[in-house]
């Protein structure tokens, strides 16, 4: 085993980093863990085995549920349950919030915000799929959890990770303090540390958008595709334009080599398509803490305060040069006709200078 540190180690040696922690967090990250190498187990074996399909029903979006959809939830609320860490669960697949009913759990510190099985929707043609996750730590001090420790603004996580079940199955996490990558060995069933301290490239020439409901996009992401498809050598344009409908496979190839990923409102999604709580906040966390940037086109993902379990939003995320570019599209293209140009005061809000290259 020499020279590999496997995601248990890792977590223990980093667990120093946090003068709170008395293993509840590392315990909890831990339990993910566990629930992730039994999904990619079922995952890895789809196809063989009576667990592809519509498991018949339906979920709060309203969206079909697939077998493996239920069944990842059923693992992960079983492994938080029985790891004694969590104390209430958020999950896509259930309509209200879960909470954890064991003695242990009842006073246990930490909320797990989940989507246990993103782009489920692929798994019938062998695409990869991804499982989100956010933590929080309660904020209520006594008496059971409520609804107000889950609607907590992304800014307050404690961790934030994905599992990414593709070519290999990798789990990417942070505590705050960085973001590294954990690929499964299946040879010895653990995560053993293969990316450490990713970062995104600050710029790059992919985005990752479904064209497809141009005619429904705002006007300020037409006029970034368009300028996407420019020919312009010195700005590396035309990019290439990369979607998987897959959010934790489209954002983590980004976070390697560079890219937007942007799915904004709709006709269909007039407030976006994704969730705040279990897709948005985590994967937000995780770009930031590599580097990178993530908005719903004008406001900064972390900071917009929940007021629902399900809140859909916008989102531009990935690397932090093309995003900020992105959204200037957005202010500039957002301007109610005959008003005073609010463009330059928008951008130092945004932190953005200069024009538009
Ligand atoms: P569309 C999967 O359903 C998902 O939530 C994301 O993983 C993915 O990026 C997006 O929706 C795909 O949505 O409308 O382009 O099919």
């Amino acid at each position: 085993m020499a020279g590999i540190k496997t995601l248990g180690q890792f977590i223990i040696e980093k667990q120093a980093d946090f003068s709170y922690a008395k293993g509840e967090l590392s315990r909890l990250l831990r339990d993910i863990g566990i629930a992730s190498k039994i999904v990619n187990r079922e995952v890895n074996k789809a196809g063989l085995v009576d667990i592809l399909g519509d498991a018949g029903t339906t979920n709060i979006q309203g969206e079909g549920q697939k077998k493996l959809d239920v069944y990842a939830n059923e693992q992960f609320i079983s492994a938080l349950t029985s790891g004694g860490e969590c104390c209430i669960v958020a999950t896509e697949e259930e309509d209200e919030f879960v909470p954890i009913d064991s003695p242990v759990s009842k006073n246990a510190k930490y909320i797990v915000c989940i989507d246990p099985l993103d782009g489920s929707s692929n798994i019938d043609c062998n695409v990869a799929v991804g499982t989100i996750f956010s933590i929080y730590r309660r904020k209520s001090v006594e008496g059971d959890a409520t609804l107000a420790d889950v609607l907590q603004r992304g800014t307050d996580q404690v961790a934030a990770g994905y599992v990414i079940y593709g070519s290999s199955t990798m789990l990417v996490y942070t505590t705050g303090k960085g973001v590294n990558g954990f690929t499964l060995d299946p040879s010895i069933g653990e995560f053993c540390l293969s990316h450490p301290n990713m970062k995104i490239p600050e710029n790059g020439t992919i985005y990752s958008i479904n064209e497809g409901n141009y005619v429904h996009f705002p006007d300020g992401v037409k006029q970034y595709i368009k300028y996407a498809q420019v020919e312009d050598l010195a700005t590396s344009r035309p990019y290439t334009s990369r979607y998987i409908g897959s959010m934790v496979a489209d954002i983590h190839r980004n976070l390697i080599k560079g890219g937007i990923y942007i799915y904004p409102t709709t006709a269909a999604s007039p407030n976006g398509k994704l969730r705040l709580l279990y897709e948005c906040n985590p994967m937000a966390f995780i770009i930031e803490q590599a580097g990178g940037k993530a908005s719903d086109g004008f406001k900064r993902i972390l900071e917009i305060e929940p007021t629902e379990l399900h809140q859909r939003t916008a989102i531009f995320i990935g690397s932090a040069a093309m995003v900020a570019n992105a959204e200037r599209f957005m202010v500039e293209h957002s301007q109610p006709q005959g008003l005073p140009n609010i463009a330059e005061e928008k951008l130092e809000q945004l932190g953005v200078i200069g024009g538009i290259d």
